[in-house]
Order: C-alpha cells, then sequence, then structure tokens
C-alpha cells in the first residue's frame, strides 16, 4: 500500500512526495530531523521530540514554518492518514530549495515531511539472547566540529562507524570521543551497570541527548537508583555487570559481546529485563493519542 507522506501542508501520496534536488537537505545535509515511535494509538514522547527539534532547528539558525502547535496536530494528522496505531514516524526540516551554493539565505522557505509508517523491528531473539558489538575506529565528531547533540541530517559520521559494524557482522557498533571516551553508538544511547552503580556518558562528551535515554534515566529513579552521567572509557564497559543500548527505534536492548569479551551471563541481565518490562507498561499507556 502506497503511504500517505505530509510535504509542506499537504498529504500527497509517497509516489508523489518528491523534493528537489536543489534542496540543501539532500545538497548538504542541511537540516534536522526526529525519529518517533507510535504505540498503541499513541504517539511515545511526542512534546519532547519537538523541544529537541525545535533546539536542533534553533542551533542551525533554521526557522521552522510551523507553530508547535501546527507540527504536533501535522504529525497525527499523518498517522491518522496512514491509519497507524504503532508505528515509526521520521519528521524532517530542511533548508529548502536554494541554489548551487552554501549560503542558507539563498533557501526561501524550508522543507518539512513527515513520513508515518510502520518499523523493522530488531527479531525478538536480539532481545532475550543480547546483542554482539563492536568499538568502531571511526571516533564520534567532536562537538567542537559539530555537536552530535543537534539530530542534524548530517549522518555520515555515524553511518561511516555502521559500515564497520556491517562488516564486522554486528548489528551496532560503540563510537568513542576523539579522546577516548565512550560517547554512544551509531544510533543509540549506552548504559553499564556496574556492581552498585549504573553510569552512562554525559551528553557534554558529544552524543545526542536521547528520548528513550532520559526514559530509562527516569525509570531508574523510580527502582531507586540513580544513573550517573560520567566519563568512563571502554574497560568500564569490558568489566560491566550488564550493558543495554537505548534508542526509539531499538527501545532498551541487551548487549552480552563487546570487541569480544563477554559481559555478565550471556543472555539479557535482571536489570535490563525489569527496565525492559517498565518500558513497555510505560510505553502502552502514555503519549498523544492519535485517534481522540
Ligand atoms: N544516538 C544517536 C546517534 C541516534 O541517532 C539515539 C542516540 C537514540 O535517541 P532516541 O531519542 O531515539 O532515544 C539516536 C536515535 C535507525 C535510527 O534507523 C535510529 C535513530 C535515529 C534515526 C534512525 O536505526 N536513533
Amino acid at each position: 500500500m502506497s503511504l500517505h507522506i505530509y510535504l509542506d501542508g499537504e498529504m500527497v501520496a509517497e509516489e508523489e512526495a518528491k523534493v528537489s534536488v536543489f534542496d540543501h537537505g539532500l545538497l548538504y545535509g542541511d537540516g534536522v530531523f526526529e525519529g518517533i515511535r507510535a504505540y498503541n494509538g499513541r504517539v511515545f514522547r511526542l512534546d519532547e521530540h519537538l523541544t529537541r527539534l525545535w533546539d536542533s532547528a534553533n542551533a542551525i539558525m533554521l526557522d521552522i514554518p510551523l507553530s508547535r502547535e501546527e507540527m504536533c496536530e501535522a504529525v497525527l494528522a499523518t498517522c491518522r492518514a496512514n491509519e497507524l496505531t504503532d508505528g515509526y514516524i521520521r519528521l524532517v526540516v530542511t533548508r529548502g530549495k536554494g541554489d548551487l551554493g552554501l549560503d542558507p539565505r539563498k533557501c526561501p522557505r524550508p522543507t518539512v515531511f513527515i513520513i508515518a509508517d510502520v518499523i523493522a523491528l530488531y527479531p525478538e531473539a536480539f532481545y532475550q539472547e543480547g546483542l554482539e558489538v563492536i568499538t568502531c575506529t571511526t571516533r564520534r565528531t567532536s562537538p567542537d566540529a559539530l555537536d552530535p547533540g543537534m539530530k542534524s541530517l548530517n549522518y555520515l559520521n555515524n553511518i561511516l562507524a555502521k559500515i564497520e559494524t556491517v562488516r564486522a557482522g554486528v548489528p551496532e557498533g560503540i563510537m568513542l570521543s576523539s579522546d577516548g571516551y565512550v560517547a554512544e553508538c551509531t544510533g543509540d544511547n549506552i548504559f553499564v551497570v556496574r556492581d552498585d552503580y549504573v553510569v552512562t556518558p554525559p551528553v557534554h562528551v558529544g552524543n545526542l541527548r536521547g528520548i528513550t535515554r532520559q526514559v530509562v534515566i527516569d525509570l531508574l529513579a523510580e527502582m531507586g537508583i540513580e544513573a550517573q552521567e560520567d566519563l568512563f572509557r571502554l574497560l568500564e564497559v569490558y568489566s560491566a555487570k550488564e550493558v543495554f543500548l537505548t534508542g526509539t527505534a531499538a527501545e532498551i536492548i541487551p548487549v552480552v559481546t563487546v570487541d569480544g569479551r563477554s559481559i555478565g551471563e550471556g543472555k539479557i541481565g535482571p536489570l535490563t529485563q525489569k527496565l525492559r518490562e517498565a518500558f513497555r507498561e510505560l510505553v502502552r499507556s502514555e503519549g498523544a493519542p492519535i485517534y481522540e
């Protein structure tokens, strides 16, 4: 079935949803985006995703041509047009059509499109048996050059790392900061469970302030566990009790091998399991209703 795509204020068929070859989103990766999930007829953490979208846009001095309320309604309308109850929403704002030069002033109108589709999930076995991951040699972009906290359309840094994981035959890879601290994965944040604490890299090391990362920090707090946000190196990962990744697509997913070192018991650890159950409960009951 052909999808209905929101494109610049209109709902158009997938085949008609086209952007110009002069769009600076395509020519320069000049734009921002969000990846959002819908569960059980509700859009999960829509407000947080819109806040991050506006923060990313503000950082690149891109004026989103819709109010937040209009964008919220456009997301929900796209879900309705595709009769979505569970799925994946991609929201993209590019600099728009310009000329063959970098100058964003040549782009009078940003392009906005929203895709609401079903999601390709990781196989269920990954959640029970855990992932094998490697450390990528490609370092995460330094925040001095391009802050990974902005969810920009320029994902080549992550894609180069992703290619390393594909070549290694593993589903994800850890990315380090330029000075060797664990930053995040190619499309997920990372948490390490030690004997008496849980730690995740701080955003200032250079990573995305993940929406799922924050959900997990809050769920841990409800369990009476304070998640530390601190710098750490690979040794901390190799000798962890549990390691798990968080992301909109992956949700909360265990890691059982890092660079050939086994973590935990070779299956999902007790805290990761508990978090997954709490997460599942949360996403079923919370979010912006699509159909009310
Ligand atoms: N770090 C990076 C670099 C990401 O791209 C996350 C962390 C997790 O953030 P959220 O807010 O989702 O908890 C992401 C987001 C995909 C895909 O197709 C994954 C992401 C974004 C877009 C596509 O796997 N992850």
